[in-house]
């Protein structure tokens, strides 16, 4: 049998095992983990949005569980036989709680698009749908007569959400217009402001208090800073408005006691909703944390949005959070931050420009266009070179969403693998040598006489990169018990 993990270790006779049964029936997808496992080794992991998973809580996904229907929430099914199902979900939500410090926690949710989905639904359950029942004089929507049924449709069609627009780091499922969230409301965007690019509470409570939104979101997937979530209730509260937040990117940074008192968003917010899987470091899936007097609405995502939930998910969510109920996560968490924290000032140092001139949370984002090139580019030359890293569109980007004039970094993966200051200074070093030796190729049709897109990078500034960090991820290697 090809045993191409550590066989001395549990986890790579495990490896080894689940390499073997899912090599005799397609050798294709068996040897494709162990080109994602090379992949991930290959490469500096710089993307926010990512991290790396224990390998219990990866054992947990690949169980039996996943043939378990169990719609509905624990005790309370549309399936028989869901007493293990039961158990599971119960423990991962008492877990995720207890760990948040929220009243209620869901943990079906198969991704954050899922999450924000099930919370945006049991917010207009409880604050349109059950009030108008109630006005209606009837418990269910099957008793109202098809007049009723059609007021309440357009009553729930017409709430208003006012959310961080897109390109100031706000996420496509806050009311973008091609996502099911911007057909669902009346949407209204906040922006960060243009000198500071920080966020403006004065600003935003005018323009809460002018358009009286049913929701206020405040979260995002691009910002580099902390948010005052006291301040946003007190917005919330003074235009009556549900506080949502979506904490996808900073859950592990609540998790592990960095974002407290006015920076905790279970504390401030009546329904938060994140994913499970970036800073946070569980499996791919979704979490919405709710205070008591929205849980009923909350649970019901099946029928409203959801099917099935992923038993094995809600199982290796339930390790995660007991993970991050550590020392050992909280001692990370504040680790992500000060390297976040050193690879922007080793960024400024050596003459880069760092949106906001640093960072708070995991993140960073650098306008690359000073350096001559779009933030596609600059992905790209840097992906060439083994760092990965997304571009990222900048507040009021002139290149648009698909060129960027930005990239976005993260350090909640490197951080995992161990990574600390002293290693943020040599790759932001690395990463200004490949920028600086990246230029665009000329290009007639376009405006400025340059490609936005096709560029040179220098061979022998991509070998001195890319000898560098192997350097590097030989001495932090990533699941050394694989072998
Ligand atoms: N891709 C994730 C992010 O970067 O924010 C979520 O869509």
């Amino acid at each position: 049998m090809n045993k191409p993990f550590n066989p001395e270790t549990l986890e790579g006779q495990y490896y080894n095992a689940l390499y073997a049964l899912i090599e005799k029936k397609s050798p294709k997808i068996a040897s494709s983990v162990i080109d994602e496992l090379n992949n991930q080794r290959s490469s500096l992991k710089l993307i926010a949005s990512e991290n790396y998973s224990s390998l219990s809580v990866q054992a947990a996904m690949g169980t039996l569980l996943t043939d378990k229907y169990a719609e509905g929430f624990p005790y309370h099914r549309f399936y028989a036989g869901c007493e293990n199902v039961d158990l599971i979900e119960e423990e991962a939500s008492l877990k995720a709680a207890k760990l948040f410090g929220a009243d209620y926690a869901f943990v079906q949710p198969h991704s954050g698009s899922d999450a924000n989905l099930c919370a945006y639904h049991a917010i207009l359950h409880k604050t349109v749908e059950l009030p108008f029942l109630e006005k209606c004089g009837v418990k269910s929507i099957d008793a109202l007569s098809p007049e009723q049924w059609k007021e309440l449709r357009i009553k729930l069609q017409s709430g208003r959400l006012l959310a961080l627009d897109y390109y100031s780091g706000g996420h496509l499922t806050h009311g973008y217009k091609h996502n099911v969230s911007g057909k669902m409301f009346e949407v209204s965007f906040y922006s960060v402001d243009k000198n500071t690019m920080l966020l403006d509470y004065e600003a935003i409570r005018k323009q809460a208090l002018e358009i009286k939104p049913l929701i206020l979101l405040a979260g995002y997937s691009a910002y580099p800073r902390k948010i005052n979530f006291r301040k946003m209730r007190e917005i919330a509260d003074e235009c009556s408005a549900v506080l949502m937040v979506d904490m996808a990117h900073f859950a592990g940074l609540v998790a592990g006691k960095v974002f407290e008192g006015d920076y905790d968003p279970v504390k401030w917010a009546d329904v938060v909703t994140s994913t499970t899987h970036k800073t946070l470091r569980g499996p791919r899936g979704g979490l919405v944390l709710c205070k008591e007097s929205f849980k009923d609405s909350v649970n019901k995502a099946c029928p409203l949005m959801m099917g099935g939930p992923l038993a094995q998910v809600m199982a290796a969510k339930a390790i995660a959070f007991e993970e991050a109920l550590s020392d050992s996560f909280v001692e990370y968490a504040h680790q992500i931050v000060k390297n976040t924290s050193f690879l922007a000032e080793s960024l400024m140092k050596e003459g880069v420009t760092v949106v906001t001139g640093g960072t708070d949370n995991h993140l960073l984002l650098v306008d690359v266009s000073p350096m001559g090139l779009t933030g596609r580019i600059a992905e790209s030359a840097l992906r060439e070179a083994h760092l990965m890293m997304n571009r990222n569109a900048l507040p009021f980007d002139k290149n648009g969403p698909w060129y960027t004039s930005g990239l976005r970094m993260g350090t909640a993966a490197l951080t995992t693998l161990g990574m600390k200051e002293k290693e943020m200074a040599e790759i932001a070093h690395i990463i200004v040598n490949v920028l600086e030796n990246t230029k665009p190729n000329n290009d007639s049709s376009s405006a400025s006489g340059k490609s936005r897109s096709k560029y040179t990078l220098d061979p022998k500034a991509k070998e001195n990169a890319i000898a560098k960090v192997k350097e590097l991820l030989d001495k932090f290697k990533l699941y050394p018990e694989l072998g």
